[in-house]
């Protein structure tokens, strides 16, 4: 038996005139007393992209961004850290995740985390002014309009008058 430096064992024997040896995993040379350079066999010893590094008797993988273990085999599940804001639902994938943003909470982006500027897509009526914040808009109605978009028409006596009449034409139209 030989004892190496990283307290492996290999099985070494005589025979006629010369011995040999069995070399642990790592190791190679008469009495295994080299290194095996993993990095440089075709065998892929890190998954995923991972970076191969050369250790004495052993190796080590850098594992790319998503993934983690000794060869880079299993996902991270980045979920776990909560990483999408403002109730953005975060679903984890291999290598990666992603959130998903409800435009209701007025956020967008990879982490939901960018306000989306609603006024980009003129959602106040009647040429209201829209103003962005932080999760949301809202808009500055011109007289005679109300509602969160302006869309609802503010009554007064001479517009009432004429809802009256138009909805009277409507009624008889119906009945003839
Ligand atoms: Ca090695
Ligand atoms: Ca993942």
């Amino acid at each position: 038996m030989y004892k190496h430096a990283l307290s492996k064992w290999s099985i070494c024997w005589n025979a006629d005139g010369f011995f040999n040896c069995s070399c642990p995993q790592g190791y190679k040379g008469r009495v295994c007393d080299s290194d095996v350079d993993e990095c440089e066999t075709d065998f892929h010893i890190c998954d995923n992209n991972g970076t191969c590094m050369n250790t004495f008797g052993s190796y080590k993988c850098n594992c790319s961004k998503g993934w983690i273990g000794n060869s880079c085999e299993n996902d991270v599940n980045e979920c776990l850290t909560e990483p999408c804001k403002n109730g953005g639902v975060c679903f984890n994938t291999n290598g990666s995740f992603y959130c998903q943003c409800f435009v209701e909470t007025g956020f967008a982006g990879r982490l939901c985390e960018n306000d989306m500027n609603e006024c980009l897509t003129s959602p106040c009526l009647h040429n209201a002014i829209c103003k962005n914040y932080d999760g949301g808009f809202n808009c500055s109605c011109p007289s005679g309009w109300t509602g969160e978009r302006c869309d609802v028409k503010l009554m007064n006596a001479n517009n009432r008058n004429a809802l009256m009449a138009e909805l009277a034409t409507i009624v008889m139209r119906i009945s003839v």
